[in-house]
């Protein structure tokens, strides 16, 4: 295990001024934080309904009135099928609407507001919070239990479906938000109430007790959160507890399958692991090497097994982390920072199947990689795990927001064409505008907490040393040896790729070790100490005192960008980057049929940057030489093979994730070259 190990600084020590991203972070504060709000409450007309707070209040009442589970049954649902209410009928006061996990939408959401007021306190929005903390507080039960779906249809169900009905997963983000709830406001109210759940769940799956384990994971990293802020051991043990039980047999989730099948009277399963691959309970999470099934358990997975390397030295645990990365970003992950390529549970796919139209790449798993790397660079900090983190961010992450953040993507293709995603069943995941909402509403809300949270991503630090992974303007307080030290982080990565850090107050003694970001492999970096480069990072050791500056310069160079020829996908194809950027070409620009533009990628020295403005947001832009296959009229389907006509073009292309601002049209990261 390393001896590197190393931590977030506490978010209130990170105050982000980077002109891109403050603007992010206050979008969310200021838009996204109350349009989610008034989505949670089922206020915004024309979008699906949220059920959240409805729910909330109906278990509240319930439980008021000591009717749990009395009002309402809706036939045994799987995750999959949403409660509505009946056709042409309001909904019942008492009754349970939406899909089982939908109280981790609102617990999401409160996370993000704490994150708010952490870094920038607020009464009134304190005071709104409030309000969800009461309600959500109102809503658990005498024994700690807390789960709207089964306190409204039937409690005596409770814990019968852990792998499908993610009680264990809405417990997880509850506990998040009460961490986070507790470090921004100091109260303990809603960390009691996660206790509380956590207890019961405790009493029922803890150490010695019952064997089971969540079927989407989040619970893992949540109850390490929980340990390493209160100090009490009995969360660590839960955490351990589900990842030891992870893909052992007899299946847990096999065996609770049995016990609906038997009260069925129907023939019951083999209780081996192996069927549960899309679940990853397939085997002991120490064995596992490769990224299997639903994307977004896979990564929040892998997190948590991270932390648990981190807090418990367990080596197994680390190599299987790094066996997990590697299949991940060697052979799953889109160029875009998205993983999971096939809608088809919404998963990961086989090694190189990554199709751009039909991808998922569903903003939570990006946001899931992120989690994920952040974690592995605690472990290790290596430059890799920082370049992947900020792939997602920049890339997947701020593409599933719309620049007014009221509109949202869950799926993240890299290949739209609006009238194919309108018309074919194949495509039908696909939206070719951002949602208002979703009855699935997981992605909005884990977008406005991972921004409001971007302090965490900037940089982590040891005992002795500091380490920038994100250039992102900002003011960081540090400390070094015991000894605080107040930075001030200046970068510019949507132009010149100048950084310049500064020592504002303070002295210390000890290393900033700067990121060599890996699209910019002869970048340089100058103080008055002299450097040592060690995986990805110039590491300057010394006392550092106010004035001390150290400058870089990360040259953002236009890149083209091929996949492996394993991608059968983007075969001859090519795609832009710049710095962290990906690029795409959008109809508004270049006209219909992007398919029939062909880049030219050799003719590097007639590539242009410029800036162009997208919904009041200027945006680095790039025109790239290319050329257009030119349709000559009445084309037959097929015809003999002569060499394409072409034009010669300029191909103007825009950053991934302000793609879709300006009206419904083709997108497409991958162009064919020529
Ligand atoms: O199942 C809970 C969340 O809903 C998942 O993380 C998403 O993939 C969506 O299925
Ligand atoms: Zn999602």
């Amino acid at each position: 295990m390393s001896d590197k190990i190393s931590a977030p600084l506490p978010l209130r020590s990170v105050r982000v001024s980077d002109p891109f991203w403050s603007r992010e972070m206050d979008l969310i504060r200021t838009a996204v934080i109350p349009y989610q709000w008034d989505a949670l409450n089922d206020r915004i007309p024309g979008a699906a309904p949220s059920w959240w707070a409805h729910n909330m209040r109906a278990a509240a009442r319930a439980i008021a009135a000591k009717k749990v589970g009395g009002g309402y049954a809706p036939v045994q649902q799987n995750c999959g099928f949403v409660v509505s209410p009946e056709e042409g009928k309001p909904p019942m006061e008492d009754g349970f609407y939406g899909f089982v996990f939908q109280d981790s939408d609102g617990y999401k959401w409160l996370e993000a507001v704490a994150y708010q007021l952490t870094v920038k306190p607020d009464a009134a929005l304190q005071k709104q919070a409030q309000e969800a903390v009461d309600l959500i507080r109102a809503a658990q039960e005498e024994d700690g239990y807390l789960n709207t779906y089964y306190s409204l249809t039937g409690r005596e169900n409770a814990f019968t479906n852990l792998k499908d009905h993610h009680e264990l997963y809405c417990f997880g983000h509850l506990t998040e938000a009460a961490v986070a709830w507790k470090q921004a406001t100091g109260k303990d109210d809603l960390l009691d109430v996660a206790r509380r759940f956590g207890r019961c769940i405790a009493e029922k799956f803890g150490p010695g007790k019952e064997r089971g384990c969540p079927g989407h994971e989040i619970a893992e990293m949540a109850l390490y959160r929980l340990y390493e802020e209160t100090g009490e051991a009995e969360w660590k043990d839960l955490a351990q507890r589900f990842l030891d039980v992870r893909g052992t047999e007899p299946s847990t989730f096999a065996l609770e399958e049995n016990r609906r099948l038997k009260k069925e009277g129907k023939k019951e399963l083999p209780v081996t692991a192996e069927r549960y691959r899309y679940y990853q309970a397939h085997k002991p999470v120490r064995e596992m090497d490769e990224a299997v099934g639903h994307a977004v358990r896979q990564m929040y997975l892998a997190s948590g097994m991270a932390d648990e390397a981190r807090l418990t030295g367990d080596e197994a645990m680390l190599k299987a982390c790094e066996r997990l990365w590697r299949s991940t970003v060697n052979e799953k992950m889109y160029v875009t920072g998205g993983v999971g390529g096939t809608h088809v549970g919404e998963a990961f796919s086989r090694p190189f199947d990554l199709p751009s139209d039909t991808a998922y790449s569903e903003t939570c798993a990006a946001i899931g990689l992120a989690f994920f790397a952040r974690r592995m660079l605690q472990l290790t900090p290596k430059a890799e795990y920082a370049d992947v983190m900020e792939r997602a961010l920049y890339n997947t992450v701020l593409a599933g927001m719309a620049l007014d953040g009221k509109s949202f993507f869950y799926v993240n293709p890299l290949e739209v064409d609006p009238a194919a995603c309108e018309t074919d069943e194949r495509l039908s995941h696909v939206k070719p505008v951002r949602q208002k909402w979703f009855g699935c509403a997981c992605c909005p809300p884990n977008i406005a907490r991972i921004v409001s949270s971007l302090g965490q991503y900037i940089a982590t630090q040891t005992e002795d040393a500091l380490y920038i992974h994100l250039y992102i303007g900002s003011e960081i307080k540090a400390t070094l040896n015991g000894q605080e030290i107040t930075l001030r982080l200046d970068a510019d990565l949507t132009n010149t790729g100048h950084v310049e850090i500064s020592v504002l107050s303070g002295e210390a003694e000890g290393t900033v070790a700067l990121r060599l970001p890996g699209w910019a492999q002869n970048g340089s970096a100058e103080a008055k100490q002299n450097s040592r480069l060690q995986n990805g990072y110039f590491h300057f050791t010394g006392v550092w005192r106010a004035g001390d500056t150290i400058t870089a310069d990360f040259p953002m160079t236009v890149q083209a960008i091929a996949a492996s020829p394993l991608v059968r996908e983007t075969s001859g194809q090519v795609c832009y980057t710049r710095g962290p950027w990906v690029y795409c070409a959008e109809e508004e620009d270049n006209g219909k049929c992007l398919h029939l533009l062909r880049a030219c990628p050799e003719r590097t020295a007639e590539v242009q940057c410029s800036e162009k403005e997208i919904d009041g947001l200027t945006v680095p832009a790039l025109t790239v030489p290319g050329k257009r296959v030119t349709m000559p009229e009445n084309v037959p389907l097929y015809a003999p093979w002569s060499k394409p006509q072409t034009t010669e073009t300029k191909i103007t292309l825009i950053p991934y994730f302000a793609w879709n601002n300006r009206g419904k049209g083709e997108m497409r990261v991958w162009l064919q070259s020529e």
